[in-house]
């Protein structure tokens, strides 16, 4: 028997509760319905728990309660099955908590506008746990933070309840690794890193984990998993940095980076292919590394690399707007009063997510400088641009000429680049849509 178990053994608190989760018997929370929360409080309903989300977004509950998903990931079908058969319900009222026995939050980390780390929906939502603390409950914090917060912010709010964490209570961390329109890894089959502030904590957690994920590895704290999950986005940030920077060095130098990255990726180990792009977008890659980068400062150290991958990155939506003048002058026309059409608005190909896209970051500068902007993205129909709702349009081929200069800025599958290349007048590819294809109207990263 492994000591966490043996020392889960010990507490009888613990003990009750893992019964309570083997057998099912155990009501769970989630707190935070996004694309984070209501895929797990779907896995853990299929499971046969039964689980009551909270969000205060009294519109999700709305349409949980009529058994409607919001979430591309997450079918309606199982949502309405799961609300009809009992085993999820969704609230806007804390007080549920009362009753629940272990409760997950997933409630955004976003920055703030001085790009510091804003936990106020963590702090928020461990309040309204600790209200309603009751022993031998569990709870576990999933939102991406910085390395410290279980233990610094949320334990203190839970342990002024004079109930002691690992008897009374039980605490951990545990990263999400959703990743939006991902078709083979999704919240069941994505191994899953938990650390609790003691091991029962961490036991209690493994074993709530294990009755719905496949694979649950405990680390020994929560700073760790915390850690573990900024390492893996930063890892993302830093290389896809690395890689835009030699985007704009082979363009000086007049060498395809594509072709250059492409053959680099024949190498089949330690190597792993990024790709230059207009930029990071998305709500985990351009913002997690810089709680990283918050909590090293603080501590008196400077993680350079992040902050440099930032600032390169943070370059792109520029360079691409660069792209476009120079397509553009070279047919003698200014940005100012050129026809410009976006292509792709999400931040990455094939999701409907616009969050931090850098699309969005290139139409507003294109913009600024007196263009007429339009957009086409088949998962954005809509999209509240310069004080307007602007429409989706679709490709047509008239329409594509009516433009000065195309942007393929997220390469959607759905997109026609066939047609994209014969009917537009200049095109500027940010992500090697065109495949390499040459031609005088083609202008690429
Ligand atoms: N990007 C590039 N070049 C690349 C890869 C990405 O420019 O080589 C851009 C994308 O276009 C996007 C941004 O970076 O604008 C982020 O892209 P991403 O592929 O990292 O996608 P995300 O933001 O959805 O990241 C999620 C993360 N998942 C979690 O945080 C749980 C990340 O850890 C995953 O590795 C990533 O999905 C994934 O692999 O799809």
């Amino acid at each position: 028997m492994s000591p966490r178990s043996r020392a889960l053994r010990r507490s009888s608190a613990a003990e009750r509760l893992s019964k309570k989760i083997e057998s099912r018997r155990a009501h769970l929370g989630v707190i935070g319905l996004g694309y984070v929360g209501l895929p797990l409080a779907v896995e853990f309903g299929r499971a046969g728990f039964q689980v009551t989300g909270i969000d205060i977004d009294k519109r999700r509950v709305h349409r949980l309660e009529r058994g409607e998903s919001y979430i591309q990931d997450v079918p309606t079908s199982e949502v309405r099955a799961l609300v009809r058969a009992g085993n999820l319900k969704a609230t806007s009222d804390f007080s549920v908590l009362r009753r629940i026995d272990a409760v997950n939050v997933c409630v955004p980390t976003p920055l703030s506008k001085q790009r510091d780390p804003d936990v106020s929906y963590i702090v928020a939502a461990a309040k309204q746990v600790a209200t309603y603390l009751h022993p031998g409950m569990l709870v576990i914090l999933e939102s991406t933070t910085y390395p410290g917060t279980t233990d610094e912010l949320i334990l203190p709010l839970l342990t002024e309840t004079g109930m002691k964490v690992g008897e009374d209570f039980f605490l951990a961390f545990s990263p999400e690794r959703v990743d939006p329109g991902n078709p083979r890894f999704n919240t069941r089959n994505i191994p899953k890193v938990v650390g609790g502030v003691t091991p029962v904590c961490t036991e209690v957690a493994v074993r709530l984990y294990q009755q719905r994920l496949e694979q649950v590895i405990a680390v020994s704290s929560p700073q760790v998993a915390e850690m573990v999950k900024l390492l893996e986005n930063t890892f993302r940030s830093v290389n896809i940095g690395l890689v835009n920077e030699l985007a704009l060095m082979c363009s000086r130098l007049h060498i395809d980076v594509w072709e250059v990255i492409q053959a680099a990726a024949t190498k089949p180990f330690g190597f792993m292919p990024f790709y230059p792009g207009p930029g990071l977008g998305g709500h985990c890659i351009p913002i997690d590394p810089f709680y990283l980068s918050w909590k090293a400062r603080a501590s008196g150290f400077e993680a350079r690399f992040i902050e440099l991958a930032g600032y390169v990155n943070g370059q792109m939506p520029d360079h691409v707007v660069n792209l476009v003048a120079q397509s553009l002058n070279r047919r003698g026309h200014a940005v100012h009063g050129s026809r410009i059409l976006v292509l792709g608005v999400a931040y990455k190909a094939d999701i409907d997510d616009t969050r931090e896209s850098p699309s969005i970051d290139i139409m507003e500068t294109l913009r600024e400088r007196g263009a007429r902007i339009e957009y086409s993205d088949p998962y954005v129909p809509t999209l509240q641009f310069g004080g307007k709702r602007l429409r989706s349009l679709p490709l047509t081929p008239a329409r594509l000429r009516r433009f000065d200069c195309v942007v393929i800025a997220t390469a959607h599958k759905a997109f026609p680049y066939a047609a994209v290349l014969r009917h537009s007048k200049a095109v500027v590819d940010t992500r090697n849509a065109l495949r390499g294809k040459r031609s005088p109207k083609i202008a690429r990263l």
